[in-house]
């Protein structure tokens, strides 16, 4: 099984993919994740994407690429995947759907999670309290949404004309949610 999970920031992608992964046995493949881990290390890289990542800017499309595609072949090749916060921008998701075989890694699936502007703002600065996550200020927060529907919307074209996008009402409490996201699953994919 091979899933793009996507959305605007605070649509829940993190918790509805750690519902999913161990159901499907996939493997997570979270940027956001990737990109913090990074950061903790104190890597080159993590020294690149942290400033930016605090304002809520998106990382480079080189560096994202690099960090993430030979992940996604290997799981392609293995378990299966479910992408988190990849593909945002065309350069990635043409990086994603121009990867030549031996892996077959187009997505069975690309579930968008769809939540308005105010519900979203309020949750990330719900979670700006309980977390300090750098980039839940209200002015990164505004660039996150801004990129989302500058750079990432027009992506979902590009599923959408590969049919296999599923967009999600996902208002509802985390259960209803994830019930919503397994109805909309191919079966035997
Ligand atoms: P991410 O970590 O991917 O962060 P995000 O898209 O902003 O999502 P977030 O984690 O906030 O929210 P989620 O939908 O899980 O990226 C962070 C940064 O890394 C980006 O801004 C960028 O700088 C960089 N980056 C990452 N990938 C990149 C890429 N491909 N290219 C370039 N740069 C990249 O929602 C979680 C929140 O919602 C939680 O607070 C949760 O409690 C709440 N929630 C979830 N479900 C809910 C429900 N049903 N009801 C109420 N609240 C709910």
């Amino acid at each position: 099984m091979k899933i793009v999970l996507t959305g605007p920031p605070g649509a829940g992608k993190g918790t509805q993919a750690k519902r999913l992964v161990p159901r499907f046995g996939v493997e997570h493949l979270s940027t956001g994740d990737l990109l913090r881990a990074e950061i903790k290390q104190g890597t080159e890289l993590g020294k690149q994407a942290e400033g930016i990542m605090a304002a809520g800017d998106l990382v480079p499309d080189e560096l994202i690429i690099e960090m993430i595609q030979p992940r996604i072949r290997a799981a392609a090749e293995g378990p299966g995947y479910l992408l988190d916060g990849y593909p945002r921008t065309q350069a990635q998701a043409e990086a994603l759907l121009g990867m030549a075989a031996p892996a077959d890694v187009t997505p069975d699936v690309a579930i968008v999670l769809f939540v308005p502007a105010p519900v979203l703002t309020e949750r990330l600065l719900n979670r700006a309290e309980a977390e300090k996550r750098p980039d839940d200020t209200p002015e990164a927060i505004e660039n996150r949404l801004r990129f989302y529907t500058e750079s990432t919307r027009p992506v979902h074209e590009m599923f959408r004309a590969l049919g296999v996008l599923q967009v999600i009402n996902a208002q509802g409490t985390e259960d209803e949610v994830a019930d919503a996201i397994l109805e909309r699953i191919p079966v035997g994919a």
